[in-house]
């Protein structure tokens, strides 16, 4: 029968060969298991006499001791070396740049409205929504629009039978939900409404269906002086010239009063077209104060409170900042349209950086 020592000598030898956790598992379960060979040794001790008994019981003890934690340590080590094995063959380095999604482009609809409502983002506005399936009342009757108004005709505007015999209409512009948020919510008001809306219209430049980004500004205090900062300040950001000319030319809508159109300045010259610079204009905006009457309409007190909108068309500005000719294009779902006019979705459109790609 081997004696401890001798026996500890050799367990000690096996753990320092053992190459693998499941080595080492079995020399636990082959040293220190039901049938291990400490375990056997220690079986032994019933027949000694007790003086004897004693002794070699403490010693069978430290050596259980020292056996075990000698595994212990040893595959502590194992697990160690296996988890900086691991950590070098799964090194990455996060700073490099995203793998390019090869299929797959944001439209420069899409792209457009996003750095539209970026721009009003930072000035404080959110973003408010509304059905495209609207009411006569809050397409044309709550903004001031009279009945004998020639936009409210068939010919213009796309009509649906309602439900209780009273007609649906597809908006013809985003305003119903300026009225929709002046009716549900308390002033100050401060939203940006981008949207599809529709007329019965189709040629080189007008769609049946386009999109609109309006504006609303409601407070006790707004004038057109904010009305003016804010669009000249839009215009500016929008189409990346920090001195770009921004006029405001009197115009005429049912629903503001005074209104104005907002032209930018622009050169045609050699059948060259270029934005910010010479002596011509070009419309970007329609704008004004909101008509006391639409104020009223919507339950706000025009003695109270006032303030300013605004709306253009996203196909237009679209078109203008990023040189795409034909309108009808942006609806033909014609990829290698989309490949060269689309956008990276990574990309994502802040104040700046639409035009430097
Ligand atoms: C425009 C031009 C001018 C406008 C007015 C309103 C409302 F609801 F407040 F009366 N919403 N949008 C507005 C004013 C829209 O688009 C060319």
């Amino acid at each position: 029968m081997e004696t401890p020592d001798q026996l500890r000598d050799a367990l000690l030898k096996d753990v320092e060969a053992a190459n693998s956790t499941e080595a080492l598992e079995e020399l636990r379960i082959s040293a220190l298991g039901k049938k291990g060979r400490i375990t056997e040794l220690m079986k032994g001790l019933g027949q000694m006499a007790p003086e004897e008994r004693k002794a070699a019981g403490q010693a069978l003890n430290v050596l259980k001791g020292e056996v075990s934690s000698a595994i212990d340590v040893k595959k502590a080590a194992m697990a160690d070396a296996d988890l900086d094995k691991r950590l070098m063959s799964e090194q990455i380095d996060v700073t490099l740049p995203a793998a390019h999604e090869e299929t797959g482009y944001v439209h420069p609809i899409s792209q457009t409205i996003d750095e539209i409502v970026g721009i009003f983002g930072e000035m404080g506005f959110t973003v408010a929504e509304g059905p495209d399936i609207e009411d006569d009342w809050h397409n044309f009757t709550a903004l001031n629009i009279p009945l004998d108004h020639p936009a409210r005709q068939e010919h213009d505007t796309f009509y649906m039978p309602g439900e209780d015999g009273k007609r649906k209409v597809l908006r013809t512009h985003t305003s119903p939900v300026q009225i929709r948020t002046m009716t549900d919510q308390e002033p100050p008001i401060r939203i940006i409404v981008p949207g599809r809306t529709y007329r019965s219209d189709y040629d080189a430049t007008h769609s049946p269906m386009f999109h609109q980004v309006e504006g609303l500004v409601i407070d006790k205090t707004s004038h057109m002086g904010h009305l003016k900062g804010c669009l000249i300040e839009f215009c500016r950001a929008f189409f990346e010239v920090d001195d770009l000319p921004v006029r405001f030319r009197p115009s005429y809508f049912p629903f503001t009063e005074p209104s104005a159109e907002v032209d930018i300045g622009c050169t045609r010259e050699g059948g060259e077209f270029k934005i910010g610079h010479g002596d011509d204009w070009l419309e970007i905006l329609g704008s004004g104060m909101v008509n006391p009457n639409v104020l009223s309409n919507c339950g706000i007190d025009p003695n109270e409170y006032q303030g300013f909108a605004f709306g253009l068309g996203v196909e237009r500005v679209a078109m203008l900042k990023y040189g795409i000719p034909d309108l009808r294009t942006f609806f033909e779902s014609d990829l290698r349209w989309l490949r060269h006019y689309g956008f990276r979705s990574l990309e994502v459109p802040g104040m700046v950086g639409g035009l430097v790609r």
